[in-house]
């Protein structure tokens, strides 16, 4: 048996995951925390990082890295007040440096504020009603579910399941309040009763779909539930499990997976479920190779059926057979749309999720006053975000919608209806210059980028052909791409691996077309199959499908195909 990794370490002697984050933070001397303390810091939302664009100046002149950090909500289902976005607004102002992130899980990250803020950053995060708790870490992530559940009674119901979840499977540990709230310490000390003292091996993802939209990218959850609805009410879900987009380059033994349907639970099963599969995880999942160590893996390893079997034992109860459910589409929608109680919903297209006044954009004002309109005339309108990364207006009155038109164009938050289809549906990660792990550039790229592949498809005919493309500074596949028709994984500076053949409704994964190329030997390439798709596609044909069809790509045959 190999020898645990030292976050292993980390983790059990952290005392509930305290360690010794308040000396690190008190410490003038450096702009950084104590090593063990930038690991403990992730369970509490925040990261530590340095701008990379500087890292080498100052190396050079004996500097210290430019260390700043981010802040993540833990945000279920993405829901905000206009009052909590003008709070994290100001915050993000006041103590970041790069606007509001929206993010591909339904939240906002804030970048760039320094050790000494970081204790006011988070206390206005709790003034505002929020929390940042477990946002990052080996534990139960940020719950997405299926965005606008105004339009509906279910969908009220599944993002309330969504909020419980997440709020039952929050650690229980008081150290977030001691450290960032200056609580009294607990007195025994605590433990956790679900995780234990060393969490999990590695970081869960629990998503909630309603279909016919995939909205969440389901097959990327780690546990994926999928409503079933039966005369409009909710039956229950389709429970998957083992999704997962990370892959390192050149290691075989990973790769990104779709999650596997396993059966059907009832509404009242949802809790149950999501513990049994997550201490599953927590106690069969690899504690040595943290490359290995996603519930993924352990499925891999064990197989389907033996996991299942496990979920059940620990559940308590057997998972009925699966419903089956289809999928239509993915991708969030955009403009106004009226809910069933007569009230607006407007999808804002928010390129790569960035809310940051710059360039002569002004989004991040535009947004404020938005948000500020409505928490004077409509405050229980609300602000929810997309696994898309993009924004999207809720429960508006009528008689608002004009002046809320009005300020979308004069804040270019109406793309919506000039940006092409391409344009509005490509997801970028973040990458350079705050990410520590991206090899190449992702979002700073796409203004630059996606213009070059619009030409293409203009060239072609294809204007408004909807395409995914998704690009990733890295393999770790934050922009989930493994799933995307195109999609880009950084490989160094300025190369990408081209993968293609994912379909559009997010239900296979694409494959490796060509490796480590630049930009124009991308464009070279992309030219001459859209050429191909535009003279030879069979009719309504999507251009994944085509790929595949065409065997341009193989897609990868699933886990349990292979077994
Ligand atoms: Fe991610 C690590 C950003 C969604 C897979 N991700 C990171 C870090 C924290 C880099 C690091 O560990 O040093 C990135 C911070 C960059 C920065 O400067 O902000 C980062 N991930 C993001 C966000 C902000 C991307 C975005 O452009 O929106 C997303 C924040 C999500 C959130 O709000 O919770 C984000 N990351 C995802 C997703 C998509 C999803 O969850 O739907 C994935 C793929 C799904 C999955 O988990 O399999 C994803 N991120 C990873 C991985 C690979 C994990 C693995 O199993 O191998 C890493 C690396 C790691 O954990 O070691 C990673
Ligand atoms: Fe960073 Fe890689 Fe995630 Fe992009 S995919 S944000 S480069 S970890």
């Amino acid at each position: 048996m190999s020898e645990p990794s030292d976050l292993e370490r980390i983790k059990r002697t952290s005392r509930c995951l305290r360690g010794s984050l308040r000396e690190s933070l008190a410490d003038p001397v450096t702009g950084a925390l104590r090593a063990d303390d930038v690991q403990l810091l992730k369970f509490h939302g925040g990261y530590q990082q340095d701008d990379r664009d500087l890292r080498e100046a100052r190396r050079l002149a004996k500097l210290e890295p430019d260390y700043s950090f981010f802040l993540r909500l833990r945000l279920p289902g993405g829901v905000m007040s206009p009052a909590q976005w003008l709070a994290m607004d100001a915050m993000a102002r006041r103590h970041g440096s790069r606007g509001l992130r929206l993010t591909t899980r339904q939240t906002i990250q804030v970048h760039g504020i320094e050790k000494g803020n970081l204790r006011a950053a988070v206390q206005a995060i709790h003034a505002a009603g929020l929390d940042t708790i477990a946002a990052c870490g080996d534990v139960n992530r940020n719950v997405v579910a299926a965005v606008n559940p105004l339009l509906s009674r279910v969908h009220a119901r599944i993002f309330e399941q969504a909020q419980a979840l997440s709020l039952h499977l929050r650690p229980k540990s008081r150290a977030w309040q001691e450290i960032w709230l200056d609580e009294p310490p607990v007195q025994p000390e605590e433990s956790e009763p679900l995780y234990g003292d060393a969490y999990l091996p590695r970081k869960c993802k629990i998503g909630f779909a309603v279909p016919p939209d995939n909205d969440i990218d389901v097959y990327s959850q780690d546990v994926g539930l999928v409503a079933i609805i039966e005369n409009g009410e909710l039956a229950g879900y389709d429970v998957l499990i083992g999704g997962g987009m990370g892959a390192t380059h050149g290691d075989a033994k990973t790769h990104p997976r779709l999650a596997s349907p396993v059966g059907f639970i009832t509404p009242g099963q949802v809790t149950a479920l999501a513990e049994a599969a997550l201490t599953t995880q927590r106690d069969h999942g690899d504690r040595s190779e943290r490359r290995h160590a996603r519930f993924k893996y352990a499925i891999d390893d064990r197989g389907v059926a033996w996991i299942k079997a496990e979920i059940e034992r620990r559940a308590g109860f057997a998972l009925q057979p699966a419903y089956g459910f289809a999928f239509t589409q993915r991708g969030d929608r955009f403009g106004w749309r009226e809910g069933g109680d007569g009230r607006w919903h407007l999808g804002l297209r928010i390129p790569f999720g960035r809310v940051h006044d710059r360039d002569g954009v002004t989004r991040q004002t535009g947004l404020r006053a938005i948000a500020a309109l409505l928490a004077e005339r409509a405050p229980d309108a609300q602000i929810r975000l997309t696994p898309n990364q993009n924004a999207l207006i809720a429960g508006v009155p009528k008689v608002l919608r004009e002046r809320i038109d009005a300020l979308a164009i004069e804040h270019d938050l109406a793309l919506h209806r000039t940006a092409t289809l391409l344009a509005r549906n490509a997801i970028a990660c973040v990458a350079l210059p705050t990410c520590g792990l991206a090899m190449a550039e992702a979002e700073r790229w796409m203004p630059d980028f996606i213009p070059k592949v619009q030409t293409l498809l203009d060239k072609h005919g294809l204007r408004e052909e909807p395409i995914d493309l998704r690009v990733s500074g890295c393999p770790n596949g934050c922009s989930r791409p493994y799933l995307a028709e195109i999609a880009l994984i950084g490989k160094a500076s300025g190369r990408y691996n081209l993968m293609l053949g994912g379909d559009h409704r997010g239900q296979r994964l694409n494959a490796l077309y060509r490796e480590n190329i630049t930009e124009p030997e991308i464009l070279v390439e992309l030219d001459a199959l859209l050429a191909r798709f535009a003279s030879e596609r069979e009719p309504e044909e999507r251009f994944g499908d085509f790929l595949v069809r065409e065997a341009v790509v193989a897609p990868p045959r699933s886990r349990e195909d292979t077994a």
